[in-house]
């Protein structure tokens, strides 16, 4: 492999390329009008603009991705997380214009982006799975029924959904009928799809995932978990590796059921199992994310792997360099996603110039960042800006990391997440590993990071005052 164009945009994109260029692969960027001057497209050794801004017009057009790969000659095309990574007409046209797809074929794809399907393709691998239908909800009656005979609450959820979206509550059977209506007509709108299933309902869960890396010589081995239940509305604020709650046993039988569940569609590549565990320490089978996720730099500091790298020796048909016993668990990582969001104002995005943008730097310190000084954050895509990982030889270390590095990290110009990551790993549950994905709705309120900043603003104001008053006694004043 020669040269690779990276399909995406931000910290992803440029992170791909430093691996790339770290094995003497050459890189093309892609980008829209508003990422002109983007790193990702400085970074590149050649760039083509692919068109206008809105995501629609740019970083989905396969076609003409597709396109600019063949003319420049390229062998592969890595597609990063979103936009086109998932989208199995995509990976099936790149091989079909004689290019390698830096991911799993499209037949995988298929099969777990349906979530159905999904549970079918595992269900003779003896994978736990929360009790629930196998089939599309048609008919009302029968659905009513299975769902007394599961007891209430149940969950519906869309077939072709996924990562929470067009999930619905049901806590009695009196409601059953409406929001079976609602979650159908929802999914028809959202994903062209109105299949639904329910499935019982686990109040208080964590999120664990399992990652995963199968070569195509049948070699499929696990890279432990992550931990992701610290979100908001189902998008991940901080997550860390390892998990708190994990004994050795019970990442063993975890691993071993998602190295199952990438055996069962024939998975070559990187990949995420996602599992609920309930608090008997249950876990259950929820989905398999067919891509390089967001968080999987914790993943690779605890091992000490690449996983990028990874990705492109096993697309090129190499064989991974190394079997399951080889691999241990070294230390602790947390990342916190940096988003131009304002978390005293309900997370609304905060786009806008960059006046000031200062990484925090250190051993211990990580950034996988998309953005420069003087930049403007655009309106038309997700915004985040950075994933801040830190680590250490303890969980306690890599929190003490973590917080100084937020405090390290300057940003003027838009509001960001940080005072919530700061919020976070003071929290005493969040300390004491004691949370679940409810934790965000629990504990966490604007008031508090609020309260925080009056604190710091105080100290501030009092050292100031102290300074002034020095100042004007010509420093006669008594320390
Ligand atoms: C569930 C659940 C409880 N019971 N399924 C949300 C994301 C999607 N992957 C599945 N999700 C859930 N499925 C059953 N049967 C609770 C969630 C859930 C959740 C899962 C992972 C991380 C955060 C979450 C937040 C709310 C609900």
């Amino acid at each position: 492999m020669q040269k690779i164009l990276v399909a995406n945009r931000g910290e992803i994109a440029l992170r791909i390329m430093k691996t790339a260029k770290k094995m003497g692969i050459k890189t093309v960027a892609v980008f829209s009008e508003a990422d002109r001057e983007s790193p990702h497209v400085t970074y590149a050794d050649e760039a083509v603009c692919i068109g206008e801004s809105p995501s629609n017009q740019s970083y989905l057009l396969g076609d003409k991705i597709i396109k600019v790969a063949k003319n420049l000659k390229a062998d592969a095309i890595h597609p990063g997380y979103g936009f086109l990574s998932e989208n199995a007409e995509f990976a099936e046209q790149v091989k079909a214009n004689q290019l390698i797809f830096i991911g799993p074929d499209a037949h995988a794809i298929k099969i777990m982006g349906n979530k159905l399907a999904a549970k079918e393709a595992v269900k003779f691998y003896n994978i736990p799975m929360v009790p629930g239908t196998e089939d599309p909800l048609d008919d009302i009656a029968e659905a009513k029924a299975i769902a007394e005979k599961i007891g209430f609450p149940i969950l519906i959820k869309a077939a072709a959904g996924g990562g929470g979206k067009g999930m619905r509550i049901v806590k009695n059977i009196q409601e059953f009928e409406i929001q079976m209506e609602r979650a159908k007509s929802e999914a028809l709108s959202a994903f062209g799809d109105g299949s639904v299933f329910i499935e019982k309902y686990i109040a208080s869960p964590r999120h664990i995932e399992i990652q995963i890396l199968a070569d195509s010589f049948g070699h499929t081995v696990h890279l432990f978990e992550r931990e992701c239940s610290i979100q908001r509305r189902h998008q991940k604020v901080i997550e860390e590796a390892p998990s708190t709650v994990l004994t050795p046993k019970l990442r063993d039988k975890m691993g071993d059921a998602a190295i199952h569940v990438a055996k069962a569609c024939n998975y070559v590549g990187a990949g995420t199992v996602e599992f609920l565990l309930d608090d008997q320490n249950n876990f259950y089978f929820l989905e398999m994310n067919t891509r390089l996720q967001v968080e999987h730099p914790v993943t690779e500091i605890i091992t000490g792997l690449d996983l990028v790298e990874l990705q492109i020796k096993i697309a090129n048909g190499e064989d991974i360099p190394f079997i399951q016993a080889d691999l241990e668990i070294s230390g602790h990582a947390l990342e916190l996603r940096v988003y131009a969001e304002d978390p005293l104002n309900n997370f609304l995005p905060s786009v806008g110039l960059l006046s000031t943008y200062k990484l925090p730097k250190g051993d211990y310190v990580r950034v996988d960042n998309g953005y420069t000084q003087g930049m403007t954050v655009p309106i038309y895509y997700d915004p985040m800006l950075a994933k801040l990982i830190t680590y250490g030889a303890t969980r306690e270390e890599a929190i003490l990391n973590m917080l100084n590095a937020i405090n390290d990290y300057k940003i003027d110009g838009v509001e960001t997440t940080l005072p919530f990551g700061e919020f976070v790993c003071n929290h005493h549950a969040f300390r004491t590993g004691n949370f679940d994905t409810n934790f965000v709705n629990m504990y966490y309120a604007p008031e508090l990071i609020d309260k925080a900043t009056e604190k710091e603003a105080r100290i501030a104001a009092l050292i100031a005052l102290k300074q002034y008053l020095k100042d004007i006694n010509q420093l006669k004043l008594p320390n």
